[in-house]
């Protein structure tokens, strides 16, 4: 039987940084990795257009001086490609490789009460003992595929934008339908456009979209920055999205509708997510909402030729931000090029995948290939996946049957020394991910160098925190406009799945407040033996 200290399972920002830190407390660790290759969900999205939506001197460790310091980042946001080319440097550059299990999915782990360690088994039928386990298996991991009926009598080629093809795929001269428009579809939209003979875009609720203006990075704003990244890191480590933007803290409500205007005109000139943080009361008054949507949706129809097209854009459905924004390069104005179509699937959907194409409620759309962009199993879905037992046999999926039970985000009661990394209950998704990654990370590993210079056994959450901190969870999102939105935050894009707000809204800096006071108040809420 192989033994560690620890098990992490996943290899994406967060398994590579955990690596490295248990390394440096002297203890061993395995990671286990379902891909053939490292970077997570930069390994699995290489779709046309992929690229971070925050930007690159941002979305990036800052746990080496050195590190930061000499990478270079090429342009305002990064293409997929580069940002997988930074995690395979990041782990060549502190060796973490060697204890990488590539092409292997973990499937199964069962706490052993009488040994205190965690069984962990794989689809090659390995088994592995640990002490520790940590699930660093990302929040959009588990790609989605809607069921409609006759995929497999498809003639053409099929694709999820999460799972996409390692040597890219070539659109020349096909007849290409895209189903979804979110973030991914968004993206991949006006680069697919730009190969295809035509493009049929088969959308079901528009989602707000604003401008990246990406382009090379400035130099000169590189060099400030790099100049006091250090200070600036730290900055971000107390902001509250962890991402560099100015935070309005007027009430949109209470400015001169002029003001306003042009607040939003300067923000949209930004670019990014800039807009969405214009004034305090965005994401929590209808009203104030109300105004920024409108505006957004002046936006399109400035963008977008064709007014039946336009409208057809305009989200109504939710408040602006409430599903996530998207930030786009060129999306609306594909809808103005000739071959380009957007079909309405809300009034006639999709009723089935045909040899020839996609037949909806309104006409048979013959293709050549077809573009799943429709989302993740979010949050909860890469968890459940693994068949993780705690004390007593009890199986995590059901003990979250009505939502997900954390204290912090980081540990559930009932699973002693399982760690989850940005899981459900933490700010993760409402986040830059790279800050709140080597936060949970940075406090996990603080946590297990406890535990081994106490000799203590083992942490978990006493039941009446975890109660304390979901319903903190519930409550900070309920005072937000977010639950008003079906969208993957509020696991409504998967048929079943419970309707809460994943994330903690409480915005990171708080957030890190909150969990260094608890380890300050020596693991306040925690239970650990001996
Ligand atoms: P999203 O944001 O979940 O978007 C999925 C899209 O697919 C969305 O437009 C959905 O429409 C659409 N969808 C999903 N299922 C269907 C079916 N059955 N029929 C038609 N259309 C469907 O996923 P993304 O990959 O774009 O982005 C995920 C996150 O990754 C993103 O927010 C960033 O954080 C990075 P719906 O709105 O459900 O009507």
């Amino acid at each position: 039987m192989e033994r560690h200290d620890a098990v992490v399972v996943g290899a994406g920002f967060s398994g590579l940084l955990m690596l490295h830190r248990l390394r440096s407390l002297g203890l061993s660790a395995q990671v286990i990795e379902a891909g053939d290759g490292l970077g997570g969900t930069w390994y699995w999205n290489r779709y046309p257009g992929a690229r971070c939506d925050i930007e690159s001197l941002d979305y990036s460790y800052s746990f080496s001086e050195a590190l930061q310091q000499e990478w270079r980042w090429t342009h305002r946001y990064a293409v997929q490609a580069d940002i997988l080319r930074y995690a395979e440097h990041v782990a060549d550059r502190f060796d973490l490789r060697r204890d990488i299990r590539f092409g292997t999915r973990v499937t199964a782990a069962r706490y052993d009460e009488a040994a205190g360690r965690w069984r962990v088994e794989t689809d090659r039928g390995e088994a592995l003992v640990a002490r520790h386990l940590v699930m660093a298996t990302g929040c959009l991991s588990v790609a989605r595929l809607p069921d409609v009926p006759g995929l497999e009598s498809f003639r053409g080629r099929w694709y999820h934008t999460g799972d996409w093809p390692h040597g890219g795929v070539d659109f020349t001269g096909l007849r290409v339908g895209v189903i979804g428009t979110g973030s991914s579809g968004i993206q991949a939209i006006p680069v697919i456009a730009r190969q295809a003979r035509r493009l049929t875009v088969f959308q079901r609720t528009p989602n707000f979209s604003v401008p990246a203006w990406n382009g090379p990075l400035d130099p000169a704003e590189e060099r400030r920055i790099k100049e006091g990244y250090a200070a600036h890191r730290e900055s971000l480590r107390w902001s509250r999205g962890g991402y560099t933007v100015e935070e309005g803290t007027e009430r949109l409500l209470a400015q001169p509708r002029e003001a306003v205007r042009r607040e939003l005109e300067r923000r949209w000139r930004i670019g990014g997510f800039s807009i969405q943080s214009a004034y305090d009361d965005i994401m929590t008054n209808p009203e104030a909402n109300a105004v920024v949507a409108e505006f957004a949706r002046e936006k399109i129809r400035e963008r977008v030729k064709d007014p039946r097209t336009a409208e057809l854009l305009c989200p109504r459905d939710h408040p602006f931000g409430s599903k996530r924004l998207c930030v786009d390069t060129d999306y609306y104005e594909t809808y103005n090029l000739p071959h380009v179509e957007l079909v309405d699937i809300r009034s006639a959907p999709i009723q089935a995948v045909v040899p020839e194409g996609v037949r909806t409620a309104g006409a048979t759309y013959p293709l050549d290939a077809i573009v799943f962009a429709t989302g993740f199993d979010a949050m909860t879905g890469a968890l459940a996946a693994v068949d993780i037992r705690g004390r007593g046999g009890v199986a995590l999926a059901e003990r979250w049957r009505e939502g997900p039970r954390t204290y912090l985000g980081l540990m559930a009661a009932g699973f002693p020394n399982l760690f989850t990394v940005t899981g459900p209950g933490s700010p993760s998704v409402m986040s830059n991910m790279l800050t709140s990654i080597e936060q949970h990370v940075d406090w996990i590993a603080a946590c297990i160098g406890h535990l081994r210079d106490r000799q203590l056994a083992a942490i978990e959450p006493q039941p009446a925190a975890e109660d304390r901190w979901t319903a903190h969870v519930a409550d900070a999102g309920a005072r937000t406009l977010y639950p008003d939105a079906n969208s993957w935050y509020m696991g409504a894009n998967i048929p079943g799945k419970p309707r809460v707000f994943l994330p903690y809204i409480g915005g990171v800096g708080v957030y890190r407040k909150i969990c260094d006071e608890v380890v300050a108040k020596g693991y306040d809420g925690f239970a650990l033996t001996a």
